[in-house]
Parts: structure tokens; sequence; C-alpha cells
């Protein structure tokens, strides 16, 4: 991995509808993300966070099932221009939500350069809805689709090109919501799932031997995003849209610990902390214990 970090706060909360998850990157640097990358050896650079704008009480629901889509777009091409800086300099962007809408931004920036980037995306939901599909309008459930060119112009073209991604390039682990739309569009273009029926059947070990040989070839860099609530909410209460039945603690710092020895890496994201449903802030702390056992922190 990089030798130096650069972290990106971004208290986006307008792309779902419960209020309180623009306060992850303040909860995840209060649990101490930056002194703990500082302590693995990395040069850690805080770029602050990145300014939301707040929607007028007039343009709540826009055009095309779209809620706050001018805001959205707007803070994801704050965020695309400032990743984009960042990874020019060699850094290794790791981005802190926000709603997972921030992924837009994101992937838009650390897609530009690469023909084949890869994308791993840790998350109990698939992302995968446009306008037409969502049954809740929110675009912290499009990101995916987005990414793949689909959905509403202003998000899908945002950074001046489309696609981002390539279908056969991203690998979903820990699905257990999926809506009609999004089964639809993952068997249309053959997208690599592992539902949590895969993971509790097959083990989380050989789940991610497979995504990392699969990725391992082909690919130009691999962006790690991870919704905190593809963890059960047991070990992560602190999301929005939880959901029964994810990935143990245990079985999650697995799957960073394996990407760490792979040093195969090249961006990530973590988001969905929402502080106001958080207990003793415990969602942000395993954010941060995560993001540790992914730049190599070891047991022992
Ligand atoms: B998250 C749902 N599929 O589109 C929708 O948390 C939930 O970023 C989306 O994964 C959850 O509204 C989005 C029902
Ligand atoms: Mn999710
Ligand atoms: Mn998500
Ligand atoms: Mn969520």
């Amino acid at each position: 991995m990089n030798k130096r970090i650069s972290v990106i706060g971004v208290p986006m909360d307008l792309g779902q509808n419960r209020r309180g998850v623009d306060m992850g990157p303040s909860a995840m640097r209060y649990a101490g993300v930056i002194e703990r990358l500082i302590a693995l050896g990395f040069d850690v650079v805080d770029r602050g966070d990145i300014e939301i704008g707040r929607p007028s009480k007039l343009d709540v629901i826009e055009e095309g099932n779209l809620k706050d889509l001018k805001v959205v777009v707007k803070a994801n091409q704050s965020l695309y221009e400032k990743v984009r800086s960042v990874g020019e300099q060699g850094d290794f962007p790791l981005v802190l939500g926000g709603d997972h809408s921030i992924a837009i931004g994101t992937l838009a920036a650390v897609a530009k350069e690469r023909e084949n980037l890869g994308v791993i995306w840790f998350d109990a939901h698939g992302d995968l809805n446009t306008g037409e599909t969502s049954p809740s309008g929110n675009i912290h459930g499009m990101p995916l689709a987005v990414s793949l060119g689909l959905g509403h112009q202003s998000l899908a073209e945002l950074g001046g090109y489309a696609p981002k991604i390539k279908p056969e390039n991203i690998v979903i682990i820990g699905a257990r919501s999926l809506d009609a739309g999004e089964k639809q569009l993952i068997r249309e273009k053959g997208m690599n799932v592992y539902t949590m029926h895969e993971i509790d059947r097959l083990g989380m070990t050989q789940v991610m031997n497979e995504a990392i040989a699969y990725l391992s070839c082909g690919t130009d860099g691999v962006h790690l995003s991870v919704d905190l609530d593809a963890l059960d909410p047991q070990d992560a209460p602190g999301v929005g849209t939880a959901v029964l039945g994810g990935t143990s603690y245990r079985e999650t710092h697995l799957a960073m610990e394996m990407l760490a020895e792979q040093n195969m890496v090249t961006s990530a994201e973590f988001v969905e902390v929402n502080p106001i449903l958080d207990v003793r802030n415990q969602t942000a702390v395993a954010a941060v214990e995560l993001m540790g056992s992914l730049f190599g922190e070891k047991l022992l």
C-alpha cells in the first residue's frame, strides 16, 4: 500500500431519510482513525470535510424519483475533485461517510485513470437501484447502478464520463436485502454476489479467497467500499438501514486482514455510520478497527 493516506470526510445525509449519518466522519475521527493509521507507520493527512449544501424545502423531491438530487450531485462533484487531487499526488484516498451516495463521487475519481477498476462492495444491500426501480427514491441505494452508467444523467455522467466500472469487475459481499429491480440487474449482468447464504455456506475464508483470486487478474486497482450495515446489527447498530443476519465482527475483520495480506486495495471508503442510532459510538469504533485491519494491523 502507499505510504501516505489522505483522509477525506463527507458529512452527507441527504442520500437517505434518516438524519444523523452526517456525523459519521466526526464519530470515526473521535474513535481515533487518524492516530490508529499513524501508529501503523503511515503518513496520514486529514484533508477535512467536503462541504455539503442544504436543499431548499422546494427541491426535496426532484425529477425522476430522486430525493435531493441537486445537492447530492454538487457534493459528489466536490468529492470527485478532492479524491482526484489526492490521487494525483500518489496518496491512498480513504473516504469517511456519510451515506453511501458518496460512492458516486469516490468511484468517479478513482476509476478515471483506470480501465478496469475492481470493486469490492460490503453491504447488506445491492445499491443497484435507479430512479425507476427504487422503492424509496433515496440515492444511497443507487451508487453501484450509477457507476455502471445507469440512472439519472447528472449522477451517471459525474466526472464527465460513463460508465465508471464494468459489471464483471464488481464483487458484492454480505447482501441480504435486494429489491426486485436489483435482482434482475444482477442476473442480467451476471454479477458476482456473495449473499449471506454463500457466506454461511462457504465461510468467509473461501469467499474472500475467491473474490481475491477473481479480482487479481485483469483489474488495474481495487476500490473497497464498506457499508457498515454489512455487519450484523448486533455488532454495528449505528446504521440507518439495519438488516438482521449480517457478517459478524470477526468475519468482517478476517476479510479486511485477507485484503491487507494481498496489498491489492488502492482506495477505500467506510460509510453509513449513524451516531444518533449508535450505542456508545460502537459502530464508529468498529469501522476504525476494520480500517486498522485493512491497513495491516496484526493480532500478534
Ligand atoms: B445502503 C433500499 N434498497 O433502495 C432502497 O444503505 C435500501 O447504502 C437502500 O446500502 C440502502 O431504498 C442503501 C430499500
Ligand atoms: Mn446498505
Ligand atoms: Mn450501501
Ligand atoms: Mn444503509
